[in-house]
């Protein structure tokens, strides 16, 4: 079998010999075929730190991401596509509400085997992780933890089968880092909720079932409701032209004098705490997917430093390429093992929000660093779709953005530790 290496001076050397049509399409096939040879590091033998349960749940999702995601996830990201194709395998394999009891459809998994599932998705891209993190922390939990018991039977099974699909709307054009001045706002009507304002930025808006809405009430308080598509006034533009996160749907939500009815209220919990109570999930989620990023960038990197060979040697043997080399699984395990220890926390019901932040904020830092580096170690070959380098590279770019900036969760961490908010 071919190496990366052969393959690509392969596939250059025989390009001349077809018209550019032809040669189009048979590269398009040549890429569909080219194995995924993702072989994960586990450098501190982390894998002992897990349960049967953890090991049989990730290496499901990791075939899952070999099998269906690897062959089509370049093109996908070129043409800008969610490939809606995946959702019924997500749901088969657990991705979506992984924690939610299985009462409610949900597969009623630990925090571990979650995070280990974020990360295996993520390793083959952010955009498709975005998509599971929302449906199970951003739309799911919420509904699961303030949400009336019709609710929670009327959606958690269809959002766990992939029947709906559904996104979280705290975001405003104005109001980013600080959702708490938000102005979408709904007023009692009597019989309805009459709801007004625009959310933007909101993963898996263009083509979502529902919307779980952050809005305020006559007396300025946050509620979260349920919006449904086919509502009128309801409508979700697409946010096109995006270099970032491009197999995943971005868009807005706009609320024009949309009526919601009463019972899509949910009532069980309100103020800011409740939309950032779902973000300290998606935010856990984030800090194992992260890792999944950077350790597919490794792995690519290391594989081609040992094959590529320049001035008669191959460029792994090199010391320069050697301290990017390992300097990115040091931090992988550093990230690994962090990522472990938020998850025995999260199990036993001590995680501090401060805690998922350190986490959020150091992970992605290692991922996007990492990317970057292994990008320079493929040289020119680097910034081509061949690899997934730096599409990985361009996702991370949204992952330090959402869910809270890297700034903000520095800043999390500085007042947790001094006691005082310098936001
Ligand atoms: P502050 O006064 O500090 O807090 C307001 C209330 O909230 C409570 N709280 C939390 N509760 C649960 N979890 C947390 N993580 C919490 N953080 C704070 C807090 O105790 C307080 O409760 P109470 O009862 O006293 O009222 O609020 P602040 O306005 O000063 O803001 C704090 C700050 C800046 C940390 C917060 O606004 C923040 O985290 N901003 C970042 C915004 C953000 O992360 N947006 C994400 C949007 S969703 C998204 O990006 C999805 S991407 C999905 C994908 O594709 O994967
Ligand atoms: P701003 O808040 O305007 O920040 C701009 C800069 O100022 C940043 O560098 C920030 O760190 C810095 N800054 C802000 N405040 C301070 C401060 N107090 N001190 C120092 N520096 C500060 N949102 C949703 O609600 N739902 C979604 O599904 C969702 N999906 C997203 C998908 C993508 C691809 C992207 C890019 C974003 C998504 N978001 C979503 C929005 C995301 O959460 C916000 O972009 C993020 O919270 C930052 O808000 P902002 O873009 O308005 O930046």
């Amino acid at each position: 079998m071919l190496n990366q290496v052969q393959h690509d001076v392969l596939i250059e050397s025989i390009k001349d010999c077809f018209p550019a049509k032809t040669w189009l399409h048979l590269l398009e096939t040549l890429h569909k075929m080219k194995p995924d040879l993702f072989q994960a590091p586990d450098y501190y033998n982390i894998d002992e730190l897990l349960t049967d349960e953890h090991k049989m749940v990730r290496d499901a999702t990791r075939e899952f991401v070999k099998r269906e995601v690897s062959p089509i996830i370049e093109d996908s990201a070129q043409k800008a596509e969610f490939p809606k194709q995946l959702i019924n395998g997500l749901a088969e394999i657990g991705a979506f509400g992984p924690y939610i009891p299985e009462e409610y459809g949900g597969a009623g998994l630990d925090q571990i085997s979650y995070g280990l599932i974020m990360q295996e998705i993520e390793r083959g891209d952010s955009g498709i992780r975005s998509t599971a993190s929302v449906q199970s922390s951003l739309v799911m939990y919420p509904i699961f933890k303030y949400g009336t018991e019709e609710q929670k039977k009327k959606f958690l099974p269809k959002l766990a089968s992939g029947e709906m699909i559904g996104c979280f709307g705290l975001t405003e054009p104005d109001h980013g880092s600080n959702p708490g001045g938000m102005t979408t706002n709904f007023k009692d009507k009597g019989d309805h909720y009459l709801l007004n304002g625009a959310k933007m930025w909101i993963s898996n808006s263009p083509f979502a079932d529902i919307a779980i809405v952050w809005a305020k009430n006559e007396e300025g308080r946050i509620h979260g409701l349920i919006a449904e598509r086919g509502m009128e006034g309801f409508t979700t533009p697409e946010t096109h032209n995006k270099w970032s996160l491009r197999a995943s749907a971005t868009g807005e939500l706009i609320f024009d004098n949309v009526k919601v009815p009463k019972e899509n209220l949910m009532p069980n919990k309100s103020g800011l705490g409740a939309p950032l109570g779902c973000l300290d999930s998606a935010r856990y989620g984030i800090a194992w997917g992260a890792i999944g990023a950077a350790m597919d960038c490794y792995d690519i990197a290391l594989r081609y430093a040992k094959e590529r060979e320049q001035f008669g040697v191959p460029i792994g043997s090199k010391q320069l390429q050697q301290k990017k080399l390992a300097e990115m699984i040091t931090e992988i395990t550093k990230a690994q093992l962090m990522a472990w220890r938020l998850g025995t926390l999260r199990n036993e019901g001590k995680a501090t929000s401060a805690q998922i932040s350190m986490a959020k904020r150091n992970n992605v830092e290692m991922a996007i660093k990492i990317a970057r580096e292994a990008r320079q170690v493929l040289g020119g070959m680097g910034i081509t779709g061949e690899y997934s380098i730096m599409r990985h590279m361009m996702n991370l770019e949204s992952v330090i953005t959402y869910e809270g900036t890297h700034d903000i969760h520095l800043l999390i961490t500085g007042m947790d530790i001094t006691g005082h908010a310098a936001f």
